[in-house]
């Protein structure tokens, strides 16, 4: 947006020279679609970098994708020069001055025999990416994580070496340099689980088990989202993804596996009341107390956890009140009702418990 605004004030500066600027659009004369077009490809760059972007890649997988982007698009540009240089020598061409038989083969040759090769050849290459993204059955990995899409967020669940099973929801860690297979699930509708800068998106259809291989090379936090419009709150579907180093990793699988935390102080003790009492407890799991729930997300370590209701809001204790007291003006269509009769108090109360359960 500030280069634009610098474009139209350099506009306007040329304009008062008295230059004759009348081709280059300014603010007044531009056309509208114009002015979209603008803003539109200035804004569209700056989805190039950052946390949500395949042309940044973080992990093998990505890498692999990336570079078939750019093969594509390096090839895809000479191509349309190509074409555009020989648009551009029809137009100079006097008619009648050459031969049918030339042209006959121009057309073959540039129609048929030309994107036969260039697309074989990206079929190849495209097909070789494959086999280290899809896992074979049996595969050797360093761990294994299933997530189940659900409506709208991500039910996770961690393997642990002496084989327990640790849930928690629309977050994912990973130790740097380690292979991660993935089992995508659903029980609803259709999901589509990905996370840009570590790999391509793989579909989570109703009883269906796909598999995913990620393997991130640089640590760092990453953004994933669902890539499937499956209802009313689908763009609420998001995730975080914290590649950390493996022994930062081990020691938050290692919290995450133990029971919550009691509460110490009186306010969180006076939340932990009013969860218990007000059917909290039917939705959601915190292990360790009676809350055995499973609609919702797993709450035991929710406190540490970097966003709340699946990337939504950022964690801290007014986005558990704000959460608690207004799910449905928040997230359209969730299955959690609105708790704003509980009063402030008791959702402070509420979010000073679910705060301290780190
Ligand atoms: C009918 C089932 C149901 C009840 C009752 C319910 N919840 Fe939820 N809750 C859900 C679902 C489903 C979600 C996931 C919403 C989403 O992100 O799309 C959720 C999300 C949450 C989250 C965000 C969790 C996260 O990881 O982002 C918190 C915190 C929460 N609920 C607290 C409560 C509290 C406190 C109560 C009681 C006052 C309560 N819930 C009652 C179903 C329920
Ligand atoms: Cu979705």
């Amino acid at each position: 947006m500030a280069n634009f605004s610098v474009l139209q004030l350099s506009i306007s500066v040329n304009r008062q020279k008295g230059r004759n600027m009348d081709w280059i659009p300014t603010a007044r004369s531009t056309h509208l679609p114009l002015r979209i077009c603008l803003i539109v490809l200035l804004l569209s760059l700056s989805g190039c970098a950052g946390s949500q972007s395949i042309l940044d890649p973080a992990g093998i997988q990505a890498e692999r994708i990336a570079s078939l982007f750019w093969w594509m698009f390096g090839g895809g540009m000479l191509i349309w020069i190509g074409v555009v240089a020989l648009a551009g020598y029809v137009i100079k061409v006097r008619p009648g001055k050459h031969q049918p038989v030339k042209s006959q083969w121009l057309i073959i040759g540039g129609g048929v025999v030309f994107p036969a090769l260039v697309l074989t050849a990206l079929l190849i290459f495209g097909l070789s990416i494959m086999p280290e993204t899809r896992p074979g059955e049996g595969e050797r990995t360093d761990i294994r994580i299933s997530v189940a899409g659900e409506q709208w967020w991500w039910r996770v669940h961690y393997q642990t070496d002496n084989g327990e099973s640790v849930e928690l929801a629309n977050e994912i860690r990973l130790p740097v340099g380690r292979t991660a297979l993935f089992e995508l699930t659903s029980t609803n509708v259709i999901h589509s689980f990905w996370i840009p800068a570590l790999g391509g998106k793989v579909d989570m259809i109703p009883g269906r088990t796909n598999r995913l291989l990620l393997e991130p090379t640089r640590t760092g936090t990453f953004q994933g989202a669902c890539a499937e419009y499956c209802g009313t709150s689908h763009a609420f579907m998001r995730f975080r993804v914290q590649v950390m180093e493996q022994q930062a990793f081990d020691q938050w699988l290692a919290a995450q596996a133990q029971p919550a935390h009691t509460p110490t102080t009186p306010e969180a003790r006076e939340g932990r009341r009013v969860f218990m009492s007000n059917g909290c407890a039917s939705c959601h799991t915190i292990r360790g107390t009676a809350a055995d729930g499973q609609r919702g997300p797993d709450l035991t370590h929710v406190g540490s956890r970097l966003s709340l209701a699946a990337g939504t809001l950022p964690m801290a204790p007014e986005s558990f009140t704000h959460w608690i007291g207004h799910t449905r003006d928040i997230k359209p269509g969730v299955v959690m009702p609105r708790f704003e009769v509980l009063g402030q108090e008791k959702l402070e109360a509420l979010a000073a418990y679910l705060t301290s359960l780190e």
